[in-house]
C-alpha cells in the first residue's frame, strides 16, 4: 500500500523538503483559491492579486483580504498542521515552505518555516515602506492608511511580483539538498513554486503528493496519496 511505502521513508530521510498549499488549510475552513467554493463574489485570483487590481480599486482588493482576514482570525490550525509540527520534530532536519499566507503554519508551531508568499497578517506602506503587523479583522477603515497617511497594501506575493529574494533563495537551495520531498495541497498551478518538486525529482529524490484532487504533479510524482491532508499526514507519523 503506498501510504505504507511512505511512511517507511520517512524515519531514514536526513532533510525533508515539504512544499504546502492552500489545501492543508481547507480543513480549517479557510477557502482555496481555486475549485468548489474559491471564488469570492466571481473574481478569479489571478483578477484581485495583482498590483495593478490594487491601484485600480485599493477598496475592493482590500474588502476580499478584509473577509480573508476575517475567516482566518476564527480559523484554528488542524491535525495536517499539526502532524508537520511532529515530523519537524522528528526529523533530522526539515524545511517547511509555505504558499500560504493564513499564518496557520506558525500558529501551529512550525519553526523551520519560509512562508514565500508573505503573510496576510502583515501590511506595507506604499509611502514609507514600513512593515508592520496588522491583527484588526474586520477593518474599521477600508484601505487602511498608515500613520504617515500613505496606502496600506497586504505584505503579499502578488502576481507579476518577484518572491523576497532570501527566502526564494533558501526554498530553493532545501529542495536541492533534500532526500525526501512532500507536496501537500497545492494545485500546483503557480509559479515558481509549481517547479521546485523537480528540483527534487530531477536528482532521484523521492516526491510524495498530498492531495484531494489529480494535479499536474500527479503524473511525475514518485507517490500520490489521494485524500485529505489532515488525514493523510497524522497517518505517516
Ligand atoms: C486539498 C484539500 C485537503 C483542497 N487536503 N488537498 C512561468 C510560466 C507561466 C507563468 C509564470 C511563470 N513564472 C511566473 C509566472 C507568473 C505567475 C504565475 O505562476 N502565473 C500562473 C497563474 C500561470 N507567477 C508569479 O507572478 C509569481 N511571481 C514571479 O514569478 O515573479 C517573477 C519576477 C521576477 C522579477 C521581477 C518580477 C517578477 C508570483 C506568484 C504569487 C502568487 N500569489 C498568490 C496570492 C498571494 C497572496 C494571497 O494569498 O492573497 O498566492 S495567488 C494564489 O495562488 C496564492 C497561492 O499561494 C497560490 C497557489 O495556490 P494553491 O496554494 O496551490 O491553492 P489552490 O486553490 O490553487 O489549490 C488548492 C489545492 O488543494 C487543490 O489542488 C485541491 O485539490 C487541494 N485540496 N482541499 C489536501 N483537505
Ligand atoms: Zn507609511
Amino acid at each position: 500500500m503506498t501510504l505504507e511505502a511512505v511512511r517507511a521513508l520517512l524515519p531514514g530521510a536526513r532533510s525533508i523538503a515539504v512544499l504546502t498549499g492552500a489545501g492543508i488549510s481547507a480543513e480549517s475552513g479557510v477557502p482555496t483559491f481555486r475549485g468548489p467554493g474559491g471564488l469570492w463574489r466571481d473574481f478569479r485570483p489571478e483578477d484581485l492579486a495583482t498590483a495593478e487590481a490594487f491601484a485600480n480599486d485599493p477598496r475592493l482588493v482590500w474588502e476580499w483580504y478584509d473577509w480573508r482576514r476575517q475567516k482566518i482570525a476564527a480559523a484554528k490550525p488542524n491535525l495536517g498542521h499539526y502532524a508537520l509540527v511532529t515530523l519537524e520534530k522528528r526529523a533530522p532536519e526539515l524545511t517547511l515552505i509555505t504558499q500560504n499566507v493564513d499564518g496557520l503554519h506558525p500558529l501551529a508551531g512550525s519553526r523551520n518555516l519560509l512562508e514565500i508568499h508573505g503573510n496576510l497578517w502583515r501590511t506595507r506602506c506604499l509611502s514609507c515602506r514600513k512593515v508592520r503587523d496588522s491583527r484588526e479583522a474586520p477593518l474599521a477603515r477600508i484601505p487602511p492608511r498608515c500613520p504617515c497617511e500613505g496606502l496600506l497594501r497586504p505584505d503579499v506575493v502578488w502576481f507579476g511580483e518577484p518572491l523576497p529574494y532570501d527566502l526564494l533563495k533558501r526554498a530553493i537551495r532545501c529542495v536541492e539538498a533534500c532526500d525526501l520531498m512532500l507536496v501537500v495541497g497545492t494545485s500546483g498551478l503557480v509559479q515558481p513554486a509549481a517547479s521546485m518538486a523537480d528540483a527534487a525529482l530531477d536528482r532521484g529524490v523521492p516526491v510524495v503528493e498530498i492531495n484531494l484532487d489529480p494535479t499536474p504533479l500527479s503524473g511525475r510524482a514518485s507517490y500520490v496519496l489521494q485524500g485529505k491532508a489532515g488525514e493523510i499526514l497524522p497517518k505517516l507519523l
